[in-house]
């Protein structure tokens, strides 16, 4: 030992009274990069999809629509960081560029950008805007640059990777710091291709080269994290509803991924014995739809869906990436303002009161009994002091004493992470007369895990970890007590107009069907109602027991199906019976052939577009990718109202609307000309025609 150490021990050992300095416990198997750690940190940040899909109501462009079609009349990048600051978000991803190959801000490499539209007379650059934006609010930019670009013409050839690696070059030096460059992993297929019009399939793995890709990233710029396909920091959760597996690694088996032997299905839990630290993150947009689409501003995802995402997300140890879809305006839409904010109102309210900073803690096993790692650290609010054991103890409890009964239904926990996620299992339990009860029991805990358990008065509580890879070293444990959140009510109106509603057990439900706005003196729901004709049905579920109602839900029905029948294909009647939990499929020889589906309404009806309802359950959703639909009055003539791709539907099997011009019909033609798969199967869940009449 120098003079100096010799100096430092012995002023702990006689000024502080410690009886010996323990060392922290050493980092076990894999831990994060400081980048990585930096972006746990983030937690909740927002995706912006806005580009000429937004113009041309796609979710994704073939390549050929023209960049005079992108013309917001009111963009205000500044509008789009306020929304998101105050929803408590970090920053914002944007989508520089979509599979279409248009660009945001005027890259030098090609002609279909910003610059060529009439938007700012060709001199403006959402990028720019953005970063100026973000820098304002103290908000951190993000790019989504889609490696697919079904407009260029050189797709698929060599020349396209210098085109996107020039591209990269510019939007991670021009804009100042990119905390994410997002990749989507859709990649390859039909396109435009510079008017080559043909399907380009790629090794998604192989043709990018992204080992060289990344290692240009990282030169530039080190700080971005890279995201999406090749040899990524951060992993898609494996779904686009914003949901992480309660179990969740923030390790991955990369190797295995890189090689294609990994299923999408496997990132909602990581890999507890992967050789990469590749944390998740959940994306999920507040819409259907990644783009804007009019058709979709009243389906804004409900106030308690939302709020599941972020315990779903946020909740259980992955990143949340929340898309707000720019309107054709350049602004955050109204609607999805409104939602985030109650969303905003009730994280707020769930997290207002942290119980346990008053209890005592205590905990059976503490690293070298040092106060250093006391249970104390796990109430301190502070992220770098943790509750820790000894080296060779796997185990442990920590107990938290009320001075008086206390009601609690969230906990919290954090792992510090630095040093390696290690939980592997573990359960708390509450002190309820005079008994101990066990009010969870769970896995993995990682960066953070929030716990919705039921609402429990309590005098004690108590945490065992049953499980860990090694030692125990927990950052943080909180409890708080969130309000009741009751959700809406489900209603549902068969084939024939009868309308049933359900909601939680123990729940009233309250409805009108006048229009206006439903409360406990208006009608109780029972039994099945019988509403065959167009009707607005506005219904709120209460809670008798706590007094609190949900939102009210509104749906808009036009005339029942009851009239309807499939004259085509005898056995497809439950696409048409309003139940979107029954699906039809057919089976075909050839996936050559087109399937051909005709309905007879049975009367004349004025609409102005049609919905396909994705089989939603099932290994395989069979899903329709490419369709035609036709309208006839007389079943001899038939007229082209819309035809076209599902775009997405892949990733995001939502229902699908295609708004056409308002048109007299009886009859309904819908043409299945391709399946996701290619394959000559094909499902559907229901099918509808959007009544004109109808808002
Ligand atoms: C998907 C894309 O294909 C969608 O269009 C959207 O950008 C979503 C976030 O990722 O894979």
């Amino acid at each position: 030992m120098r003079v100096k150490e010799l100096f430092v021990a012995y002023f702990f050992i006689s000024v502080l009274g410690c009886k010996e300095v323990v060392a922290p416990p050493e980092k076990f198997g894999l831990t994060p990069s400081e980048k990585q750690l930096n972006w746990h940190n983030m937690e909740y940040y927002a995706f912006v999809h806005f580009s000429l899909n937004t113009f041309t109501n796609k979710e994704w462009g073939y390549g050929d629509e023209s960049p005079e079609l992108f013309n917001p009349t009111e963009l205000d990048t500044r509008q789009w960081a306020r929304v998101v600051k105050e929803a408590g978000m970090k920053g914002i991803i944007l989508t520089a560029k979509h599979h279409d190959g248009f660009c945001l801000w005027p890259s030098q490499y090609t002609e279909r950008s910003v610059k060529n539209s009439p938007w700012k007379d060709g001199k403006g650059d959402v990028v720019k805007e953005l970063a100026e934006a973000c820098k304002e609010y103290g908000l951190k930019l993000g790019i989504y640059l889609s490696p697919w670009d079904r407009n260029h013409p050189g797709y698929g050839k060599p020349e396209y990777i210098t085109y996107f690696r020039n591209q990269l070059k510019e939007l991670l030096t021009n804009y100042g710091d990119v905390f994410e460059m997002w990749f989507d992993g859709a990649n390859g297929g039909d396109g435009y291709y510079g008017g080559a019009n043909e399907i380009r399939k790629i090794n998604t793995l192989e043709y990018y080269d992204w080992d060289e890709t990344y290692k240009m990233i990282y030169n530039i710029s080190p700080n971005t994290l890279v995201w999406g396909i090749g040899p990524s920091e951060a992993r898609w959760i494996g779904n686009e509803r914003g949901r992480a597996g309660k179990t969740n690694w923030c390790l991955l088996r990369q190797k295995d991924e890189l090689a294609g032997k990994v299923h999408y299905s496997e990132f909602m839990n990581g890999h507890e014995d992967g050789e990469k630290w590749v944390p998740g993150e959940a994306d999920v947009s507040i819409r259907p739809g990644w783009f804007y689409h009019e058709s979709e501003d009243s389906k804004v995802r409900p106030l308690k869906e939302m709020v599941d995402i972020y315990y779903e997300s946020i909740g259980r140890n992955a990143n949340l990436l929340l898309n707000l879809p720019v309107d054709k305006r350049g602004l955050v839409n109204e609607n999805d303002i409104a939602r985030l904010k109650e969303l905003t109102a009730v994280i707020q309210a769930d997290f207002k009161d942290e119980l346990l900073i008053s209890a005592k803690v205590s905990a059976n096993h503490i690293r070298g009994n040092s106060n250093a790692y006391g249970a104390e650290n796990l109430t301190d609010n502070n992220k770098e002091t943790y509750w820790a054991t000894n080296d060779s103890i796997n185990t442990g409890s920590v107990l938290f004493e009320f001075e008086k009964p206390t009601t609690l239904n969230r906990i919290e926990l954090q792992e510090y992470i630095a040093l390696g996620q290690r939980v592997k299992a573990f359960n708390v339990e509450a002190y309820v007369d005079e008994q101990w009860q066990t009010i969870a029991n769970e896995t993995t805990i990682g960066y953070k895990r929030i716990l919705r358990t039921p609402r429990v008065t309590t005098k004690a509580l108590r945490i065992n970890f049953t499980d860990a890879k090694s030692s125990l070293v927990i950052s943080a444990i909180k409890a708080y007590n969130a309000p009741i959140l009751v959700g809406m009510p489900n209603i549902r109106r068969n084939k024939n107009g009868v309308i049933t509603m359900e909601a939680e057990k123990g729940h009233l439900i309250y409805y009108t069907t006048d229009g206006t706005e439903p409360n406990q003196n208006s009608q109780l729901f029972k039994d099945a109602i019988n509403l065959p004709q167009a009707v607005t049905i506005k219904a709120l579920a209460y809670n008798p027991e706590e007094h609190v109602s949900s939102k009210v839900k509104t749906i808009n029905y036009g005339k029942s199906k009851a009239k309807w029948k499939v004259i085509s294909t005898h056995s497809a009647e439950s696409i048409i019976d309003g139940d979107r939990t029954t699906t039809w499929t057919f089976r075909g020889i050839n996936s050559q052939l087109q399937q051909e589906i005709i309905v007879d309404m049975g009367e004349l009806s004025l609409i102005n577009g049609f919905s396909y309802f994705p089989k939603q359950t099932g290994h395989n959703l069979y899903l329709i990718s490419k369709y035609a639909f036709y309208t006839s009055t007389d079943k001899m003539h038939w007229i082209e109202q819309s035809q076209g791709e599902f775009s997405n539907i892949e990733n995001n099997p939502v229902e699908q609307i295609k708004m056409f011009e308002k048109v007299n019909a009886r009859y309904l033609k819908f043409i299945i000309k391709q399946g996701v798969k290619n394959e000559s199967v094909f499902s559907i869940a229901e099918l509808d025609v959007i009544d004109a009449a109808v808002d």
